[in-house]
């Protein structure tokens, strides 16, 4: 049975799964032409290297601009050896399927990062893990009290654990499904605005995640949940009636103005206005010069 909308409700038909799933693409969902049931390389490419010890392959969605975040934070610290290359990787183009991307992160999602300055080069992939090395890595946004530092290790893990519900569940079924089913539009609208009531609560009595200090814990939880109550991500910050969350609000506001999070929300960034975008990053002073060069205007704010 083919699982298409009936046009006269915009419901899906009725649908029986069948004794054994077979892939039937497309499927008529966004990223129809990159989903695959199976992993592993679908062509052979090497990734491109720089001068710095620090490669970044990612793109600008929140889970790449976690880590380009905390790299702009850790050289706005100072930490002049978090100087990196970030390289652009086409998610809608396939580039995540490439042999030398697969070899940093066999899992084929943005970002993944290769640190050289061993030799062979250290590979980690997840965003969390990411964050985690480059904080241990300079002893910077991860406390050291074992209280705030649990704190933030148990928010950096709940954030790897629920942005999925985000955007595997209510961002896809709201905005990418090619037909609105409202089960699941209900399902994860709940399990949404439960999440934002949680950090809303959460922040009423602490100014971070962690407590007093800001920690790699909100530059994960920022980028999602900063997008989610901003309408930038799925254009839903009606539909979730964000404004009820105020303590979110501040947090996601105060994070927003920091001149470090400015510029890593613009790293590998492919969407919205020309001047937010800086397809790669190699030198701080790409910021400033030759942007015109670097950007590429694309519709659409994918994520
Ligand atoms: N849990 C992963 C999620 C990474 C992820 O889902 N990346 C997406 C972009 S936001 C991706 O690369 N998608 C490409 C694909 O699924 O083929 C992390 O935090 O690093």
């Amino acid at each position: 049975m083919t699982n298409t909308a009936d046009a006269s409700t915009n419901q899906p038909p009725g649908y029986a799964p069948p004794k054994v799933w077979q892939w039937q693409a497309p499927n008529g969902g966004a990223f129809a032409g990159i989903n695959r049931p199976v992993s592993g390389a679908t062509h052979e490419k090497t990734l491109p290297v720089g001068k710095h010890p620090l490669q970044l392959y990612s793109m600008g969605t929140p889970n790449g601009v976690k880590v380009t975040i905390m790299l702009e934070e850790l050289l706005a610290a100072g930490h002049s050896g978090a100087e990196y290359d970030a390289w652009l990787i086409q998610i809608g183009e396939g580039d995540q399927f490439a042999s030398g991307f697969v070899e940093i992160n066999p899992n084929s999602k943005i970002p993944a990062l290769a640190d050289h300055s061993t030799n062979p080069p250290m590979h980690y992939f997840e965003s969390g893990s990411i964050l985690f090395h480059l904080a241990e890595k300079f002893g910077a946004f991860l406390p050291t009290s074992p209280r705030a530092r649990a704190a933030a290790m148990n928010w950096l893990f709940w954030q790897m654990g629920a942005a999925p519900y985000i955007g595997g569940g209510f961002g896809h079924f709201y905005s990418y499904a090619p037909f609105k089913i409202e089960y699941a539009i209900d399902r994860f609208a709940m399990e949404a605005k439960r999440q934002l009531h949680l950090l809303d609560t959460h922040l009423a009595s602490n100014a971070f995640m962690a407590g007093d200090d800001y920690s790699i814990a909100d530059m994960a939880i920022w980028p999602w949940y900063g997008a989610l109550l901003r309408g930038d991500a799925y254009g839903a910050a009606d539909f979730l009636s964000t404004h009820e969350y105020a303590n979110l609000a501040r947090w996601v506001d105060a994070i927003g103005a920091r001149p470090a999070v400015k510029r890593g929300r613009m790293v590998n960034r492919t969407f919205g206005a020309p001047e937010t975008q800086l397809r790669e990053r190699h030198d701080a002073s790409d910021f400033e010069t030759n942007r015109e060069d670097k950007v590429i205007a694309r519709g659409g704010d994918r994520i």
